[in-house]
């Protein structure tokens, strides 16, 4: 068989370390945009221990404009490029085909859709030919309108209802089951109540039977916690703490891995929760 096999290290969750090379991410936006920064970046978290580097060229946050194809090719390809001759475990964070097709080319080895291969179906035909991992997150649209998306009848029921709908139409195109790695989208066409319902439940996710991700790291329901009403939002890089609770509460929840920004501070949180287990 073709292809990586799915990352699982031994005894714990899957760490991914969080690489945008973008303008405007609102989690470290413009801090790796030039290739230099965003390799040194990576190999940054990998010293730290990072499982796998994920590098992305479009920023997902809410409102947020697509990049050209050209321009996302131009960002990712080479830091993946670098990353993976580094011996690097590379993700690409895209939604589009040839996005993928070409980072697959220059070493990635897992792809990461954060529209569940909804953006541009062409993109499940290249995960099938390179029988590589693909991470399918929940999607409601892209960022323009995307919080206008954020209405559920009962949000884990319809979070779950789509990843399973979307689990099988990609088993049923030829991802292979063992390399299919699903992830509620937190932050995507939901609010808070959303996202802390989502986490609440990650049990009836992680029941669907597919390796489960969790991306909570900084995101905006985060900027909220210790809080008062009516004071400004922490910003992102104060919500490291708020992540490092939820990396626990996932892990404690049997996820497969957790997509963050600190990398050396997540494992030593998944190394509590190993201690803890370990004495049960
Ligand atoms: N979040 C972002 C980008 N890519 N991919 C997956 N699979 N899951 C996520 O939750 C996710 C993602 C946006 O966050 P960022 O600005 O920190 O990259």
């Amino acid at each position: 068989m073709t292809g990586h096999p799915l990352p699982t290290p031994a005894g714990r969750c899957v760490v991914l370390g969080v690489v945008n090379v973008t303008p405007d991410s609102f989690s470290d936006g413009g801090d790796w945009f030039e290739p230099e920064a965003a390799i040194a970046h990576g190999r940054a978290l990998l010293a730290a221990g990072a499982d796998v580097v994920d590098v992305g060229g479009e920023s997902t946050r809410p409102g947020a404009e697509r990049p050209t194809l050209d321009e996302e090719l131009r960002r990712v390809l080479p830091v993946v490029e670098a990353l993976a001759a580094d011996g690097a475990v590379v993700s690409i964070d895209t939604m589009r085909a040839s996005v993928a097709a070409a980072a697959l080319g220059v070493g990635a080895v897992v792809v990461n859709d954060v529209s569940g291969g909804l953006a541009d179906s062409e993109l499940v035909e290249v995960v099938v030919a390179a029988q590589c991992p693909m991470i399918a997150m929940h999607w409601r649209g892209h960022s323009v309108g995307m919080q206008q998306r954020a209405a559920y009848g009962d949000v884990v029921a319809d979070v779950c209802a789509a990843l399973a709908s979307r689990r099988d139409a990609l088993l049923a195109a030829g991802v292979l089951p063992d390399r299919l790695v699903l992830d509620p989208g937190l932050g995507f066409a939901k609010n808070a109540e959303h996202n802390w319902a989502l986490l609440a439940h990650l049990d009836a996710l992680v029941a669907l039977g597919q390796p489960l991700l969790v991306g909570a790291s900084r995101k905006t329901f985060l900027g909220r916690v210790g809080v008062p009403d009516g004071a400004p939002a922490r910003p992102p890089r104060d919500r490291e703490n708020a992540t490092t609770a939820t990396s626990v509460i996932a892990a404690q929840a049997g996820v497969w891995g957790l997509r963050v920004h600190d990398v050396a501070g997540t494992l030593d949180a998944l190394a509590v929760v190993d201690l803890v287990e370990a004495h049960r």
